[in-house]
């Protein structure tokens, strides 16, 4: 069996307990996994503490950078046993793990690599009574240790997308993956100790959240900041705890996104995408669309079309090729996506297709799998419209015109994004500008530039991530007068 260790200070420990870390496809027990326990979270953060004064404090952005880059190298090196990692962890399937999971979370080390070595600072020459004038710039410094707390859903990505731009900006870390998905940070402990990152600089621990790992770094009063993606209501919670030190916070959270399907769309590719929107990693993805409205002349059509492409996915090994969905990621996710199928059956939806729970043999029995699923009928109102499911579901509803469908997908409590399809240039603007979203995609769904600014609003966050978003979110501007 194998066993996922903490990494403190450059050293591989155990914790004070140990965990199961199961595979959701089979329901097996996978690895035995070292807890945090609040010693361990205490000694992590007078690592990092230690080591910003150390050799990591006193290097250059062209030096970090470099040994970003060689983080991202070496992942690629090791990709197999990333890829084998994440599937075993999250049951997500071959194809998207390797196009998407691990590509990403070495390109993330890349991107912020280079993004930090050209990241300049204003400057302003200012005029005085005297006439000697005076010069201002602007010193951008490290916010200090960095708390990096991370959901189960794209482990490797979403946690190298905070770890990379904080060390880019000369932060040191104490990191804590999900507690489902511990396998591919710790495999990053060990790139970061291969590529020779100071002690200290990145430390890893595993555990939970409330009273667990989760809650000691979030109360630690030397956490400077803390970085999270994960529920709306987690935030809200982590909120709470480091109002007392005024922590610096970055919260990616939950949503409800609506697609928008007008008639004048292509409609093949609208069906497509809508299907990738919706069902991609098991609809396991922030930005999953739960939310489907269709224009009324195309309704039934689309419905139609959209419900034979979810029945045509194919469930089974996740390691094979041309599987195409995985199970969710734990049983206790699969009762809470069931209790939703239930409730939506009370609340009047019509069950297009799926539902249930998928006969998959016996090799699959232990596994969280459930049937992708589409329902139509029900009222704006219904909590199956209002709450995020995270599971592979969404909900279709008619439209007739655009300030109606407009007043329909900003009638949610999230917003972190949407997808619009329209072969209109005047229209996708105009939708696209009156959406209250962090992110509309137009014609297409989770295309991602690493430079854009990625994040929501309402409930689904506080921040932007990306480029020099997250630059700027990981670093004190200190300005600097100097009187001539
Ligand atoms: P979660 O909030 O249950 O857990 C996320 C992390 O927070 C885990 O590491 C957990 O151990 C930790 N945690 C839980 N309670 C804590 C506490 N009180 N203090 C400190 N840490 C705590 O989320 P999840 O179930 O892992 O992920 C799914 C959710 O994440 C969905 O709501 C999804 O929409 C959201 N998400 C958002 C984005 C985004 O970019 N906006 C991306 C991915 C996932
Ligand atoms: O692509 C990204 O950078 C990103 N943050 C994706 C988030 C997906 C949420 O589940």
């Amino acid at each position: 069996m194998r066993r996922f260790q903490l990494f403190i200070d450059g050293e591989f420990s155990d914790g004070e307990d140990w965990f199961e870390d199961v595979n959701p496809a089979t329901g097996e027990v996978i690895a035995q996994v070292a807890e945090a326990g609040v010693g361990d979270v205490d000694r992590s953060v007078a690592a990092a503490r230690r080591a910003l004064d150390g050799p990591w404090g006193k290097m250059d952005v062209q030096q970090r950078g470099n040994l970003l880059s060689q983080v991202a190298d070496r992942i690629l090196q090791r990709f197999d046993e990333f890829l084998e990692a994440e599937i075993l962890d999250t049951g997500k399937p071959r194809a998207w793990a390797e196009a998407v999971d691990i590509p990403r979370g070495a390109a993330n080390f890349r991107i912020f690599a280079d993004q930090a070595k050209s990241f300049g600072s204003d400057a302003y020459l200012q005029s005085t009574a005297d006439g000697r004038g005076a010069v201002n710039y602007v010193q951008r410094v490290p916010l200090g240790v960095v708390g990096v707390i991370c959901p189960w859903n794209l482990p490797l990505l979403l946690m190298t997308w905070k770890v990379a731009p904080a060390l880019a900006a000369g932060n040191t870390l104490v990191v804590k993956p999900s507690e489902e998905t511990p396998a591919t940070a710790t495999l990053l402990a060990e790139v970061m100790s291969e590529v020779g990152l100071p002690p200290g600089v990145f430390n890893l621990v595993h555990g939970f959240g409330p009273g667990s790992a989760g809650e000691a770094i979030t109360s630690h009063p030397d956490v400077a900041a803390v970085t999270f993606t994960g529920e709306s209501t987690t935030g809200a919670a982590i909120m709470k705890t480091t109002a007392d030190s005024i922590k610096k916070l970055s919260f990616e959270l939950g949503g409800k996104n609506p697609a928008i399907v007008f008639d004048d769309a292509n409609f093949d590719n609208a069906v497509q995408g809508t299907l990738r929107s919706v069902f991609a990693n098991c609809g396991q993805v922030c930005l999953c669309s739960e939310r489907v409205y269709v224009q009324r002349s195309i309704y039934d059509r689309f419905v139609d079309a959209l419900a034979a492409g979810a029945r045509a996915l194919r469930h089974g090994d996740p390691f094979a090729p041309d599987t195409q969905i995985g199970p969710l990621i734990s049983e206790e996710h699969r009762q809470k996506v069931l209790a939703y199928y239930a409730l939506a059956r009370e609340e009047g939806a019509e069950v297009v297709c799926g539902g249930a729970v998928p006969e998959l043999g016996r090799t699959w029995d232990g596994g969280s799998w459930i049937e992708p699923t589409i329902w139509t009928g029900l009222p704006e109102s219904a909590r199956c419209v209002k709450e995020e499911v995270f599971g592979p579901v969404c909900h279709v509803a008619p439209f007739d015109d655009e300030d109606q469908v407009i007043a329909m997908a900003n009638d949610t409590d999230y917003g972190l994004a949407a997808a619009v399809w329209t072969s209109e240039v005047s229209r996708a603007h105009r939708v696209a500008q009156r959406i209250e979203a962090g992110i509309v995609w137009v014609n297409c769904w989770f295309l991602r530039d690493l430079r854009t600014p990625f994040g929501g609003v309402k409930l689904s966050g506080i921040g932007r991530e990306g480029g020099v978003h997250s630059l700027n979110f990981y670093s004190e501007l200190k300005n600097i007068c100097i009187k001539l």
